[in-house]
């Protein structure tokens, strides 16, 4: 990974870790409708895998892969405005957290029902094959979502075709609160069906960075799709309202040590590249401006309901 590289990768991970800060607060606040799902201590499974892709890729994150968005462009005042549901958000005020898309910027929008992104974007790689295109799509699961029949049933459509796919496999501890011994058999990475298959440590940012460009490679070979497992820690409960009482707090302050920023940042230092010592307060300013103004904007009118559900034509 080159200086520049770093840097980006470095930024878009602190800005995730920030921006989710931010949106705890106002959850505190009582400004939220709904809670905040966060990808702490998994910032670089979500920005590092994004980081290899090429600007015409296209990813379809899930509700921890917001890191993921911010490298393909999205802005944090747009992720506020989605939180607070209002008007000026990219979804009208419809629609929660990230659960939002940009076609112009390569995105799909994540779908709740977990696995079901798997087969969109196994569809959307097929669509790069047919029209002779050389892109990649690239979604993420969890260990709970990669029991869903719909995994099973995407991944093995994409090796069959030997689709330009990248499912990457967030092997994170805990789906709600049920450890992986609870419902799987084996390794998450045994879930591959015959994808080519690369398990990486998810909070070594480098080392997730360097296995999403060889995934990604694999896949503009014609070698069909990769399976990506990062082994991760979730730092937090499912979301703001789980306090994780249920996890034992040795396994916390053992993952807490594991901290991809302070990895990142200590790498990136040995080489002469330390992150700019203002980056934080930086992004700590901006971010609460742009929390100010996403709470000044207007919130949707009875009026607009019906806007955007049926053609206008
Ligand atoms: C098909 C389906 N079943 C159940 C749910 C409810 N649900 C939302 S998140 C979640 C846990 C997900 O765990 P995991 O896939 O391991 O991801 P993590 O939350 O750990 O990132 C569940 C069960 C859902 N969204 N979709």
């Amino acid at each position: 990974m080159d200086q520049p590289t770093a840097q980006r990768l470095y930024e878009a991970m602190l800005l995730t870790r920030l921006t989710e800060e931010r949106l705890v607060k106002l959850f505190r606040q009582g400004q939220l409708h709904g809670s905040v799902y966060r990808s702490l201590g998994q910032e670089a499974t979500a920005c590092a895998t994004a980081a290899a892709l090429g600007p015409k890729d296209v990813i379809g994150p899930l509700i921890r892969n917001l890191g993921s968005m911010f490298v393909r462009g999205v802005t944090p005042l747009e992720v506020f405005l989605q939180y607070l549901g209002r008007a000026t958000s990219p979804t009208g005020g419809r629609e929660h957290n990230n659960h939002f898309g940009s076609v112009g910027r390569g995105i799909i929008a994540p779908t709740s029902m977990l696995g079901a992104l798997i087969p969109v974007m196994a569809g959307v790689a097929l669509s790069f094959r047919q029209k002779g295109e050389r892109r990649v799509a690239m979604t993420w699961i969890g260990d709970g979502g990669s029991s869903t029949g719909a995994f099973y049933e995407g991944l093995n459509f994409a090796v069959v075709q030997k689709l330009p796919l990248i499912v990457v496999g967030e092997f994170n501890g805990y789906a709600f609160s049920t450890t992986p011994e609870r419902q799987m058999a084996g390794p998450m990475s045994q879930r591959s069906q015959g994808a080519f298959t690369l398990t990486v440590d998810g909070n070594d940012a480098v080392a997730v960075y360097q296995a999403a460009a060889q995934a990604r490679q694999c896949c503009l070979d014609g070698k069909g799709p990769v399976f990506l497992v990062c082994e991760t820690f979730r730092m937090k409960g499912h979301a703001e309202h789980d306090d994780q009482r249920y996890v034992d707090p040795e396994l916390l302050k053992l993952w807490a040590a594991k901290d991809p920023l302070p990895h990142l940042e200590s790498w990136m230092t040995q080489r002469g590249w330390a992150p700019e010592p203002d980056l934080r307060s930086r992004l700590e300013a901006r971010l609460l401006a742009d929390a100010e103004a996403a709470l000044a904007a207007p919130l949707p009118t009875p009026e607009g309901l019906g806007l955007g559900v049926f053609s206008d034509s």
